[in-house]
């Protein structure tokens, strides 16, 4: 079939890119751990595999080619919301032989729907399921993600290598501290970006007082000293839920850290390490971020001031689909797609850089706001209610810009991550942001 537009090959490369990475991920590791449940904060890793290739099978098989259901008596099990994750070990799993033996079935028959698909340049058909195409290749590489965070749990020898990433670029030692954003109106969200998820959408003005943002993420050395500072000992800082929970679970330092005397260590994907000072600080809570912050006499940034620091063109006045312009990321804008396992030192990524000269907005860690992940003004829930909407809320806040683990196909300038305030197993960081004064 003709593909005009390349509508069929994005769709095609995006879906074989994530199958790609679900293969590593789930054929590094003995059946054994396949099916052990290696925290309680996460499934299984072959629940996450049946789960990919049943939500495949029915967005994309029963949809929108009005396929018979290949296996209705698996629907129930691979539901996230009949079964929360720690009860998912004693569900009647198919088994990884099983598993993967479904996913390339209902694949197998994907690209077939594909192929078959009528193309028409106007908007016909395979525009408009282009979409569930996107959509569906996202959600794999979003549980991909989801199993990287598992892999990270894991105990146990590596399982998983990856190179390096780059150094920070040479200027950073002479960047300013914090960038200024001009108040004013910008454009936030998106009503043209193809694969864009119901909670982007629609584009609106958004008017955003001037205010100032860190030009780097906050680092572990910068975090360091909070926690030398006594800053876990003191509730001045915190929410009055964050310091529940500091004092509940006697929390120290960010999760997977290790004081050995003076020095600390960090377990990363199996392997123990000294912290490296010039990495953007991760696997913090919302309540950490926002008592860093507090203790540093800054705030998080909103939700609404990342994006405009991220997207707004103070010359042309337009909103950019990225920081560093319209193009698609390449390895030389940021750290993103599981090419490296952990995030670049701060200072990295000089190409990526937004207008205002903000670096790694794009990748490396996944970026706390102050902001509830709230619907914007004319949303819509699409294709279901369960993707978005059930998830807004004052119990959700904001992630924003992605982190080393998250593929290109799944990471925008309007992008919107949301997690519960106390979690800190996923890669999360964060930057601080503060006022400008009146002129
Ligand atoms: C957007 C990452 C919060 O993993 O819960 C996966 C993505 N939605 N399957 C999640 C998602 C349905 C979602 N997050
Ligand atoms: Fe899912």
């Amino acid at each position: 079939m003709p593909d005009p537009g390349g509508l069929r090959e994005r769709a095609a490369s995006a879906l074989i890119g994530a199958r790609e990475r679900t293969r590593l991920l789930t054929g590094c590791v003995d059946e054994r751990e396949l099916t052990a449940q290696h925290s309680p904060l996460m499934s299984p890793l072959v629940w996450d595999l049946g789960h990919i290739g049943n939500q495949e099978e029915q967005w994309l098989l029963r949809a929108v080619a009005g396929q018979e259901p290949l296996r209705p008596a698996i629907d129930s099990v691979y539901d996230a919301f009949e079964h929360p994750r720690a009860e998912r070990p004693s569900l009647p799993l198919l088994t990884p032989k099983e598993a993967r033996a479904y996913v390339a079935d209902v694949r197998s028959r994907v690209l077939d729907v594909l192929d078959a698909a009528p193309a028409d340049g106007g908007g016909g058909p395979l525009m408009e399921s282009s979409f569930a195409f996107g959509m569906i290749a996202q959600h794999e590489q979003q549980h991909d993600e989801t199993m990287l965070i598992t892999h990270q749990l894991r105990r146990g020898p590596a399982a998983l290598t990856a190179p390096e990433p780059p150094p920070a670029a040479p200027d950073t030692a002479l960047l300013p501290a914090e960038v200024l954003v001009e108040g004013g109106p910008f454009t936030m969200g998106t009503s043209t970006e193809p694969w864009a998820l119901d909670n982007e959408r629609p584009a609106h003005p958004c008017f955003v007082p001037s205010f100032f943002i860190d030009t780097l993420p906050v680092s572990n050395g910068a975090y360091l000293r909070f926690i030398q500072d006594g800053g876990y000992e003191d509730p001045r800082w915190w929410h009055p839920e964050g310091w529940e929970q500091v004092r509940r679970h006697s929390l120290a330092a960010p999760l997977f850290w290790r004081r050995e005397g003076s020095t600390w260590t960090r377990r990363r994907f199996g392997v123990e390490e000294p912290v490296p000072e010039a990495e953007p600080v991760l696997h913090v809570s919302w309540y950490e971020a926002e008592a860093y912050a507090a203790w540093a006499g800054r705030r998080l940034p909103t939700e609404a001031e990342w994006e405009k620091a991220a997207r707004h063109d103070p010359v042309s006045g337009r909103s950019l689909r990225y920081p560093w312009g319209d193009e698609d990321p390449t390895p030389e804008h940021a750290n993103l797609g599981q090419r490296h396992l952990r995030p670049a030192p701060v200072g990295a990524y000089a190409r990526g850089a937004s207008r205002r000269g903000v670096r790694q907005l794009i990748g490396d860690v996944w970026e706390w706001t102050a902001s509830d992940f709230l619907p914007y003004p004319g949303f819509r829930a699409f294709p279901y209610r369960e993707y978005s909407e059930v998830f807004f809320g004052p119990g959700h806040k904001v992630l924003r810009g992605g982190s080393f683990a998250v593929d290109p196909v799944a990471c925008r300038g309007t992008f919107r991550n949301w997690d519960l305030p106390v979690r800190r197993q996923i890669f999360s960081g964060f930057r601080t942001a503060r006022d400008a004064e009146p002129a």
